[in-house]
């Protein structure tokens, strides 16, 4: 086989056109020099800031990444796609448009082997009760129908405040790593996902690049973002690794 490329956390859409376009152009270069040494491409969530399929109607923009996706896909590149907390409203459109397979949860699937578990990793933090009880009203099928049914001037709008009302609420010892005893998603890796073998346990979400042996066999990746960080993992069919373009 050749290799799997992981992306997360790219926000597409914020804060401006100008700064979107300019990770969106470096998106597609990165897409451009793996294109052929990949077998398979995970987009691991919040990808863009925010999505939402309507009816006949869909988010404006992002062109250049949504071109790239559709040639990998018509060049038989499987694209996978993990749901994250901004953009877990994917139903038929890019599904379609780009043959990608989507979960708003998780995969657990093998590659040359190894055994993965891929998760954009929002629905993880136990302790975070407040987000764990919004999360069921994103993903409640009554509520997506009531926003579904909004104009998208006012749906858009909803959505665009309270994502920049979850970024004011972040707190500030968010912005650096907990250490491995702190981190929910490796502490949620160690308790809950260790006994199944995984290979490698790979998240997005927490937008801090890493790469840490949880048992003998499990390795666990955060793949970081392509936000501030501008990083990424790459499968080789043996083992991954997690770089930075900066
Ligand atoms: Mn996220």
């Amino acid at each position: 086989m050749k290799g799997a490329l992981f992306i997360s956390d790219s926000h597409l859409g914020y804060p401006s056109f100008k700064e979107s376009k300019y990770r969106e152009v470096s998106l597609v270069n990165l897409l451009a020099e793996y294109q052929k040494k990949i077998d398979y491409l995970f987009l691991v969530g919040d990808i863009f800031d925010f999505w939402f399929e309507y009816k006949h109607v869909v988010p404006k923009g992002f062109i250049r990444l949504l071109g790239k996706l559709a040639e990998l896909s018509d060049n038989g590149i499987k694209i996978y796609y993990l749901g994250g907390n901004h953009d877990m409203w994917l139903f038929d459109y890019l599904k379609s448009e780009l043959n990608l397979i989507f979960n708003e949860d998780y995969i657990d699937l093998l590659i040359n082997e190894k055994k993965f578990f891929i998760s954009h990793g929002d629905a993880f933090n136990e302790s975070d009760k407040l987000y764990m009880i919004t999360r069921k009203i994103f993903k409640n099928p009554i509520s997506r129908k009531i926003f579904a049914f909004l104009h998208p001037y006012i749906g858009i709008n909803i959505a665009k405040t309270w994502s920049y009302l979850s970024r004011i609420n972040e707190k500030h010892e968010n912005l650096y790593f907990q250490g491995e005893d702190k981190e929910p998603l490796i502490q949620y890796a160690k308790n809950k996902l260790i006994n199944n073998n995984y290979d490698f346990i790979i998240f997005g979400h927490r937008h801090i690049p890493c790469k840490v042996k949880i048992g003998e066999k499990t390795t666990l990746i955060i793949i970081g973002d392509w936000f501030k960080h501008f990083s990424y993992a790459f499968f080789d069919g043996t083992d991954i690794f997690v770089y930075t373009k900066k």
